[in-house]
This record gives C-alpha cells, sequence and structure tokens, in this order.
C-alpha cells in the first residue's frame, strides 16, 4: 500500500461556519463551547481537518472578515482559553485545526488603521493604501465587491483608501515589508498555539498593480471591476513564496488559498509540492457555472452538465501528481447549498445529496465537506429582505433598486437562489426549538425544514446522507486508489451521466453518476469489462439482475465500482 506523501493528501476537511453552527449560551449566535459540544459529531463524521471560520475580534460588518485584532477570539464566540479548549478536544481525536487568515484586509477598527488614518505622516499611514483625490473624485475606477466604488474618501487627511470589499474592510498594502512581517508574526504566533494551518481568504488580491491603472470601461463584469489589476498582481509569486521561506516551510501545516478567477497553469505555480508556495486553492470555476462570478452583479443562469464535465477534467488533468494538488468543494459560507444548485432539493434530496457527496469524494484532491453539507440542508427562502443578514446581499438588494430600479420582488427570487445566507442559516441539530441550534432567538432564521432535515434524525437512520457520507470518507482513508488515482473521463458527451474512472497501477474505480431526475442508460464502453466488478458504494439499493454493461440509472442515482485486483 502507498503511503501518504503528505498527512493533507488523504484527508477530509470539514468548515465550521462558527456563528451558526452551534450556541451554548442562548445568546442566539454559535460559539466556541458550542463547536467543543460537538466535537464528538465530527469524530463520529471521520473528519480529519477542521476549517475555523474567522472568530476573532471583529465589528461583524462582514461576519468577522473584518478582524480588529489578529490575535484574540471576539467575545461572542468565547475566549482564547475556549479556542485552546477546542484545539485540545480536536487533536485528542485526531483532528486537526486549521484557521482562517484574512490578510488581504483588515477591518477598519484595527488599531493599524485608527493609527493609519489619524495623519499622512503616521507610522502606519503605509500600511494601508491611501491615493489623493483625481480630479475631485475617487484615484480609479475600480469596484467594491459589496457595491460601489472600492474607494472610500477619509476626511481626517482628505485622501481615499481602497478597499476591494466593504468600507470597513481596508486593504493592507503589501508593498509595505513591515506589513508582511506582521502578518509573518502573526502566523508564528497562532502556529505555536498549535494551530495546524490556514485557510487564506482571497489570498491571491494581495499583490495590486503598480499605478493602480484604471479598468477599462468596456469590458463587463470582473474586468469592469478592475479585477485584472488586482488579482493574481505582479509581486503575488513573490509574497507567497517570502511567506513560504519565513513561515510556512517551518511547520508540517496544511495551507489552502482562496484564490477567485485563477486558472490551472497558476494553480500548478501555487501548488506544486517542490516549487510552489501553498498546498492547495479554492478555484471558483464550477462555481461560476450557474451565475456571474461577483455577487453584486448576481446573476442565474441554467447551468450545464458538460460544462462542470469540462472544468473538473481541466483541473484533475492539470494538476496531475507531481504538478499540483486540488481541493474539491460544492460548498462553503459563500455559497448556495449544492442539493439546492446542483441536485434535487424535493423529492430527490437525499439521493442527490449522495450522489453530489460522490462527486466530491471520488474526485483526486483534498475534499471540503461545509456544515450540514452532510446532512443535506438546502437554501432557504426568507420571505422579506430583513430576515437577511449578508452585508453583499443587503447592498446588491439596495443598489439595484436605487440604480437600475430592479424589481424587489424578482431580487427576492435571485436572493434565495443566490444569497451567502443561504449556507449561513443555523445548523440543524433536531427537531426541537430553533433546531436545537441555540436557546435564545438565532442571529438569523432557521430553515423551517429543520423538522425533516436534522442531525439527530440523520444519525438514527442508517440510510441518511451523514452515514453515506461517513462511508465516502472511510473509502478515501482506506484505499490509496481514491486519494492518488489518475482521473479519466469516460462517455464524454452524454448528456445526463458524469461517469470517470481513476486508476492506480492494476486498480481502477468506475463512478457513474446520473446528474438527472431521468432515468438514462449506462453502458460500460469496450476496454472497461472486469469479471467481477465489486460494488463499493451506491446510493440506491441493488437491485436484481444488475448488470454493470448495461444499467438502467434510477433518478441521481450513484455508485462506485472496484474493477480489476
Ligand atoms: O470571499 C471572497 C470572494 O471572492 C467571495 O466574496 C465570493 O466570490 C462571493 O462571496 C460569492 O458570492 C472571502 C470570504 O470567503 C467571504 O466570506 C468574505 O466576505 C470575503 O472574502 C472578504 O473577506
Amino acid at each position: 500500500m502507498m503511503d501518504p506523501m503528505a498527512w493533507w493528501h488523504d484527508a477530509v476537511a470539514y468548515q465550521i461556519y462558527p456563528r451558526s453552527f452551534a450556541d451554548s449560551d442562548g445568546d442566539g449566535m454559535g460559539d466556541l463551547k458550542g463547536i467543543l459540544s460537538k466535537v464528538d459529531y465530527l469524530a463520529e463524521l471521520g473528519v480529519d481537518v477542521v476549517w475555523l471560520s474567522p472568530v476573532y475580534p471583529s465589528p461583524m460588518a462582514d461576519n468577522g472578515y473584518d478582524i480588529a485584532d489578529y490575535r484574540d477570539v471576539d467575545p461572542l464566540f468565547g475566549t482564547l482559553a475556549d479556542l485552546d479548549a477546542v484545539i485540545a478536544a480536536l487533536h485528542a481525536r485526531g483532528i486537526r485545526l486549521v484557521m482562517d487568515l484574512v490578510v488581504n484586509h483588515t477591518s477598519d477598527e484595527h488599531p493599524w488603521f485608527v493609527q493609519s488614518r489619524s495623519s499622512r505622516d503616521n507610522p502606519y499611514r503605509d500600511y494601508y493604501i491611501w491615493r489623493p483625490p483625481r480630479d475631485g473624485r475617487e484615484p480609479n475606477n475600480w469596484l467594491s465587491h459589496f457595491g460601489g466604488s472600492a474607494w472610500q474618501y477619509d476626511e481626517a487627511t482628505g485622501d481615499y483608501y481602497l478597499h476591494l470589499f466593504s468600507r470597513k474592510q481596508p486593504d493592507l498594502n503589501w508593498e509595505n515589508p513591515k506589513v508582511r512581517a506582521e502578518v509573518y508574526d502573526m502566523m508564528h504566533w497562532w502556529l505555536r498555539q498549535g494551530v495546524d494551518g490556514f485557510r487564506m481568504d482571497v489570498i491571491n488580491m494581495i499583490s495590486k498593480a503598480p499605478g493602480l491603472p484604471d479598468a477599462p470601461a468596456t469590458r463587463p463584469g470582473f474586468y469592469q471591476w478592475g479585477g485584472q489589476y488586482f488579482v493574481n498582481g505582479p509581486r503575488l509569486l513573490e509574497f507567497l513564496a517570502e511567506m513560504k521561506r519565513e513561515v510556512l516551510s517551518k511547520y508540517d501545516i496544511l495551507t489552502v488559498g482562496e484564490t477567485p478567477a485563477v486558472n490551472t497553469s497558476q494553480a500548478v505555480q501555487i501548488t506544486n509540492e517542490e516549487t510552489g508556495p501553498l498546498n492547495m486553492l479554492f478555484q471558483f470555476e464550477h462555481m461560476d457555472i450557474d451565475g456571474g462570478r461577483w455577487g453584486r452583479r448576481s446573476q442565474r443562469r441554467a447551468w450545464e452538465l458538460a460544462e462542470l464535465k469540462a472544468i473538473t477534467t481541466r483541473w484533475q488533468r492539470d494538476l496531475e501528481l507531481g504538478r499540483g494538488w486540488n481541493s474539491q468543494y460544492l460548498s462553503n459560507h459563500d455559497q448556495p447549498r449544492p442539493v439546492s444548485r446542483f441536485g434535487d432539493d424535493g423529492p430527490c434530496r437525499a439521493e442527490s445529496a449522495k450522489l453530489l457527496g460522490t462527486f466530491l469524494h471520488m474526485l483526486k484532491g483534498t475534499p471540503y465537506v461545509y456544515q450540514g453539507e452532510e446532512i443535506g440542508m438546502t437554501n432557504v427562502a426568507l420571505p422579506s429582505i430583513d430576515d437577511y443578514r449578508d452585508i453583499e446581499t443587503l447592498n446588491m438588494y439596495r443598489e439595484r433598486i436605487s440604480e437600475e430600479g430592479a424589481d424587489p420582488q424578482a431580487l427576492m427570487q435571485l436572493i434565495h437562489a443566490r444569497s451567502r445566507d443561504n449556507a449561513r442559516t443555523p445548523m440543524q441539530w433536531s427537531d426541537g426549538p430553533n433546531a436545537g441550534f441555540t436557546a435564545g432567538t438565532p442571529w438569523i432564521k432557521v430553515n423551517p425544514n429543520y423538522r425533516d432535515i436534522n442531525v439527530e434524525k440523520a444519525l438514527t437512520d442508517p440510510d441518511s446522507v451523514f452515514h453515506y457520507y461517513q462511508r465516502l470518507i472511510e473509502l478515501r482513508h482506506t484505499r490509496p486508489i481514491v486519494v492518488y488515482g489518475v482521473y479519466d473521463i469516460i462517455m464524454e458527451n452524454h448528456p445526463q451521466i458524469y461517469a470517470f474512472t481513476r486508476t492506480l497501477e492494476d486498480e481502477r474505480l468506475l463512478i457513474i453518476l446520473n446528474f438527472s431526475g431521468e432515468e438514462p442508460v449506462f453502458e460500460l464502453p469496450d476496454g472497461l469489462e472486469a469479471p467481477q466488478p465489486r460494488l463499493l458504494i451506491a446510493n440506491y439499493p441493488v437491485r436484481e439482475g444488475d448488470d454493470l454493461r448495461r444499467l438502467e440509472l434510477r433518478p441521481w442515482e450513484a455508485r462506485v465500482y472496484l474493477l480489476g485486483a
């Protein structure tokens, strides 16, 4: 048996969005003691790593992605001692903890920014990106991800500061070596506290093009936003190489960069095990197949299986072992729920959740499960805009009504499909009050389907999505072919079936996924006949007389066979 070359190769990660996970003190907000009370649940699922979204002190303009102190815990979530207790409890169960590292920007309430804005000659001035007005206006035409200009005028000194996200998230100036040294120091500090790595928020936006040129107004979306001047910027690889030299290379940790608009050749440069700075990336191409990439310009369109196949196949091939390493995800705290988006959240909810899980876990790369995905949680359709909390959603709604005169009802439909709050409704633990999430009033409404979809029920049902995920995770842990097998797509042009193989030495896996509510027929391509194909996992009971050479698939049916050896 092949030993994993790095511990994170055969690991499965689980993302916790702390404010929505579990509330221990009845204030309606998830917290660290809540997480502590659920570590056995995580161990039962079988995950190896927890990625914890930000718990740092924050004014919470963007739910903690606006950090005011990098070395503490917000009282809403608890204390550093609570975090230590979570780390110890996870470690005791063989689970590692990865922190969210948000260093493209800080909060405007971070002491560095408070200093920086106070005067032009303050020693912290250059920690951020300040420019004088241009013809009495913004220094350039870049747009903020959360709406409006990416520049905010500041009375105190009469200059503008750059914020690619909200006004309350000023961008750090990575050109300043002092900023980089501060970040590295802080990373060492966390690693010494015993954390096992970092998920790096929009890490490919830290280098901005010299001169901060105007975006050409003629090109839509990303380009109009200015993206080409700050995504994958000129000094990105240099900064990351420095971070590797100064920090990352000194520890055996997991690093995953969140990198919108990255392509596979950039990903190879970043994730090559020898020459690249990070272990893996979150790429976004598959997240963009049903709408616009950028929240403020959010759209919806029908997605096509052909596109998902093409994107996935390209990433699987281009990041083949020795070149780079993939991460796999279908959801996170910024995305709609996958079962509502790529599956069927109606009658085939459980089947399609299992199919999507099979897809996620049978690809090469480290899988990330987002809280609630393992029980097939769905999108929510909260009736009023006042029920929503996400800054991106609220700004988009306001901006489109005021700028385009958009129809509020149509916007609500868009929000029901696309809002980040779909992922942020409380974790559904039971069919009790507030889904067992809190004894108080939750900060955001619970999805009304919690009576039917909840952890308690999933744990008692041997056929639940939870137990299926548990088996998928176990397959990765016990079968190196799931970790290292070479990916090949078959029946590439089939409109409903996504089938692929994974090959390692004389073993081969065959993964058959019916991405539809229809009943297409799978016909085994030549060359894949095997004397005794062995079914490793499936989301329907096997039928009498099933023949792999010609399989009539049921709606959202998923099967994994082991051929040979
Ligand atoms: O997200 C960056 C990012 O690109 C997302 O904003 C994503 O494209 C969008 O939300 C999809 O609608 C990271 C964090 O994950 C997000 O929660 C933060 O709001 C953002 O950075 C700023 O820190």
